[in-house]
């Protein structure tokens, strides 16, 4: 379902306000949160790794080291429509990710990296939402 990931992504960026001020993640390194999704986006601002760390922390989806809670992290998927669709498979490529960066001890580092890796999964998996469909429902929320 195509619709899984971008509502996926706009509940976890909804805790993005919260977040900002402790990460120091300014509007100019990252707007909103779905522009994640973007095919230009550069993963390159330290901020925003401390921003999705926050985020997750906001959803309990962190352990004490600051991984991924696998239980929790699938249990906040399945909690969008047709969430149990993609929970495995998420929890999934995310773990595969953090296996591929656990030695980068800066956890805002390490999850800026973990980030641009799952999404570079998402996309060669073809579960990546497209950017128009963000927009649209983003827009709609918005009024
Ligand atoms: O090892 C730390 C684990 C943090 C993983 C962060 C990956 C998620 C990137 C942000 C994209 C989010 C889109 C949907 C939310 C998935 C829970």
């Amino acid at each position: 379902d195509i619709n899984v990931m971008k509502d996926v992504t706009l509940g976890f960026g909804q805790a993005l306000d919260k977040c900002r001020e402790e990460s120091q993640l300014t509007e100019e390194k990252m707007e909103e949160f779905f522009h994640f999704w973007r095919d230009d986006f550069k993963f390159e601002h330290r901020e925003l790794g401390c921003a999705i760390q926050c985020m997750s922390r906001h959803f309990n989806l962190l352990t004490d080291s600051s991984r991924m809670h696998h239980d929790n992290t699938e249990k906040f998927i399945q909690s969008f429509p047709n969430g149990e669709v993609l929970a495995r498979q998420m929890v999934e490529l995310i773990h595969s990710c953090e296996k591929q960066f656990d030695h980068e001890d800066d956890h805002c580092w390490r999850i800026l990296h973990v980030a641009e890796c799952f999404k570079g999964s998402c996309v060669q998996r073809g579960i990546a939402p497209s950017m128009e469909l963000m927009m649209t429902e983003f827009i709609m929320e918005a009024e």
